[in-house]
């Protein structure tokens, strides 16, 4: 496929992604985080905010006849769409959704592959904030950095392109503290040492725009004792950031230690291959220094 084809394509997704967040967020103004009976394919209840967002992109998505297939973190099976397509699309349609009773900001995530669902298929990667204005960050193959559109009250307008400098001033990281491993700890406490600052809403749509936005620093959801391969799913989340990250000059790492050898394996996130649609994988993103330092031993 040319470049010039890749980006027209490329531009139907934006423009479908970019409807579909105006009514999602509609959704999100009149809900106040109500959750529904049921759970998802991971086993988490879902909130009336997660089935209306999926539906939403769905519908939306339907529409456009090159796409051959969507999954969503809320269903348990991928679903085809039109078989002359070739792009592969997976959402996750509400990241953080039950921070929405705090009012806090919360995501969509989209990862866009030509071809199956496996990391270097990946061609161009999404996620929309939800926050006092709607933000949606944007990078494909075919440039260098993170497009950056803000809704101004009537369309969407590119605001910058953001690019990660080689070294940052934040530090979020996830799970129960209680459940680290000692090498995460100090990693993280040393960060902390050498003056990083925390930043952590618990929402990974919001965390990680916010470094991407203040040009550096290190999001993780590392390996815990009660959740060895992490909290994020790679499909829906994992992968779609780790591509973000490269194209912003950052990195994308998956750290697993070997206790008995006290040694660590970094892993670049896009050379992982799920073995499932809703696996999970500790990751690291970041700029080049901060994965640097986490990745040594
Ligand atoms: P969700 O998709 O079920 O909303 O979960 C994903 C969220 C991420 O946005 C966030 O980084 C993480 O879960 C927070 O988890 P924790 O509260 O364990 O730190
Ligand atoms: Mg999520």
């Amino acid at each position: 496929m040319t470049n010039a084809n890749l980006a027209r394509d490329l531009e139907q997704i934006l423009i479908q992604i970019q409807k579909a967040s105006l009514p999602i967020y509609e959704t999100l103004k009149q809900s106040l985080g109500e959750y529904t009976q049921n759970t998802n394919a991971t086993g988490d209840t879902q909130l009336k905010a997660d089935v209306a967002a999926d539906e939403i992109l769905q519908t939306t998505f339907k529409d456009l006849k090159i796409i051959k297939q969507i999954c969503s973190e809320e269903q348990e099976h991928a679903i085809p769409l039109h078989k002359e397509g070739i792009y592969s699309i997976a959402y996750d349609p509400l990241d953080g959704s039950s921070l929405m009773g705090a009012n806090l900001s919360v995501g969509s995530i989209f990862g866009i592959y030509q071809g199956d669902f496996l990391p270097h298929n990946l061609v161009a990667s999404a996620y929309v904030v939800y926050g006092m204005v709607i933000g949606i960050g944007f990078a494909s193959l075919l440039q260098e950095g993170v497009d950056y559109f803000v809704h101004n009250g009537k369309e969407f307008q590119l605001q910058k392109t953001l690019k990660l400098s080689h070294k940052g001033k934040l530090n979020a990281t996830g799970g129960t503290q209680k459940n680290w491993s000692k090498f995460h700890k100090s990693k993280i406490e040393s960060l902390f040492n050498a003056g990083y600052r925390l930043r952590y809403s618990g929402g990974m749509v919001p965390d990680l725009h916010h470094i991407l936005v203040k040009g550096g620093g290190i999001f993780s959801y590392p390996s815990t004792s009660d959740a060895p391969q992490g909290k994020l799913r790679m499909l829906f989340e994992v992968f779609p950031f780790a591509f973000i990250f490269e194209r912003a000059g950052g990195n994308a790492v998956c750290i697993q230690e070997n206790p008995t050898q006290g040694e660590i394996e970094a892993k670049r996130l896009l050379e992982l291959i799920p073995k499932h649609l809703h696996d999970t994988t500790p990751c690291f993103f970041g700029s080049q220094e901060e994965i640097k330092f986490v990745s040594e031993s």
